[in-house]
């Protein structure tokens, strides 16, 4: 990474901390990512998106807003990024991934929460995320009662919209996220100056869906046996989906699979175990479960999380002729996605099933991090739908630090000797 001290200084960062965050960053992906054998060429793009996640493309933002954009930050897959991208703004998703900021979270929070909402605040309270000093404004939502309180904290520090996620399903609900995405609308719009009109709008759901549809083609090519593409490399690809730029993302997902397709022309069994893995977002650089899970030889071909299939699954019809229409439209795509925070929540466990086959899974592990509750609880339900089909499942909770990776080890383990 080039040298960025200035840049960060007059985002108001701590150098001194966010050094030591520099220092350890490296490490890690070496010893996890650049150590796998027989990766695609075209991974070398993600490998410089990650190096410089903290450098060149914070760089690109900071040029975006002296060009007068709007930075938004966001939390969750439920805001519509067609409404940042229609009112001229630039996105970028805040999940914290990273046990570097759980001390600093846990200074204004209880210790007993969820890693995810700990980092995002510890991320936020010591000034070590350049992507966080970089926001405007950033978009909360009702989904669990840990982010909600917690962007209660966030507004000391940064404007905070919050958009109210109903909880169920119901024909009315749909009819309350539309007027929820209405009021996101007028939000941007006072927040830019810029009016999103119809046309804006349709654009910025074509190019969504456009970059959705890179990253179901990404994961159409993880069904083949084996799997061209390692479940970690995947994984970095979806994450860095959260902030790169979103046509350069959608071009280089797409150079990826093309070079994908030519490895499936030639497929080379290798007998591995086919691992889905379930459960709660694993914010970058949270790699955990899939490096223990790959260093015992097995591969993860598919993640039922949101920063896996339900982050792009279903795309936002384009047809209509108001704005009205359109956000009918996104109300209708967004509800469709399988948040655990939805009661009931059948659709989640249709999905795990249909990609259980698909996939052509051996087995799924069910990730949660810990003090998660709408997912801990869902677990039941999973298991028992499983069962029926004879899959085989293994429960992990976790957080972010390292101290039970041998734990987790021992017991993915023992359950591929299983399977
Ligand atoms: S749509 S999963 S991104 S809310 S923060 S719920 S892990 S206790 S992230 Fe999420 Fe939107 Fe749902 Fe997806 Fe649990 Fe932690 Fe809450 Fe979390």
């Amino acid at each position: 990474m080039g040298d960025y001290r200035d840049m960060w200084k007059n985002l108001g960062m701590d150098l001194e901390k966010h050094d030591v965050l520099c220092e350890a960053l490296p490490q890690a992906f070496g010893d996890i990512y650049l150590s796998q054998e027989n990766r695609p060429d075209a991974m070398n793009y993600f490998n410089y998106a990650l190096a410089e996640v903290h450098g060149a493309r914070i760089q690109e933002i900071q040029e975006e807003k002296n060009n007068g954009k709007k930075v938004i930050g966001t939390f969750c897959v439920f805001v519509p990024d067609e409404v940042i991208l229609a009112a001229g703004a630039v996105g970028v998703g805040l999940c914290s991934g990273s046990q570097f900021w759980i001390a600093d979270g846990e200074k204004v929070l209880p210790r007993n929460l969820c890693p995810l909402v700990k980092a995002f605040v510890g991320a936020k309270v010591s000034r070590t995320c350049p992507y966080f000093q970089s926001c405007d404004m950033i978009v909360g939502e009702t989904t669990c009662d840990g982010k909600k309180k917690a962007y209660e904290i966030m507004e000391e520090y940064v404007p905070v919209h919050i958009m109210e996620l109903p909880q169920m399903k119901r024909e009315k609900n749909y009819e309350e996220w539309q007027d929820e995405i209405k009021l996101f609308i007028k939000k941007m719009e006072e927040l830019t100056g810029n009016k999103i009109t119809v046309e804006r709008l349709r654009e910025t759901i074509d190019l969504c869906n456009r970059k959705r549809r890179a990253l179901k083609r990404l994961y159409d090519l993880r069904k083949n046996i084996p799997s061209p593409i390692s479940g970690l490399d995947a994984l970095l690809v979806s994450q860095i989906a959260f902030m790169d730029d979103i046509e350069r993302f959608i071009e280089k997902t797409n150079e990826l699979c093309d070079e994908l397709e030519d490895r499936v022309k030639t497929p080379n069994a290798n007998g591995m175990k086919r691992i889905m893995i379930t459960g709660t977002p694993m914010a970058v650089p949270n790699w955990k479960l899939h490096s223990i899970i790959e260093g015992l030889g097995a591969e993860v071909v598919v993640e039922e999380t949101c920063t896996g299939t339900r982050y792009f699954e279903n795309e936002v019809s384009s047809e209509g002729d108001t704005i009205d229409d359109l956000v009918r439209n996104l109300a209708d795509r967004y509800m469709n996605i399988n948040c655990a925070c939805f009661t009931p929540n059948r659709g989640r466990i249709d999905d795990i099933l249909r990609y259980a086959e698909e996939y052509d899974v051996d087995g799924v592990i069910y990730y949660n991090l810990s003090f998660c509750h709408t997912y801990a609880i869902e677990y039941g339900k999973v298991e028992k739908a499983l069962k029926e089909k004879n899959i085989p499942l293994l429960n992990i909770e976790t957080d972010y630090s390292e101290e039970d990776a041998g734990q987790i080890k021992t017991r993915v383990e023992a359950f591929l000797e299983m399977i």
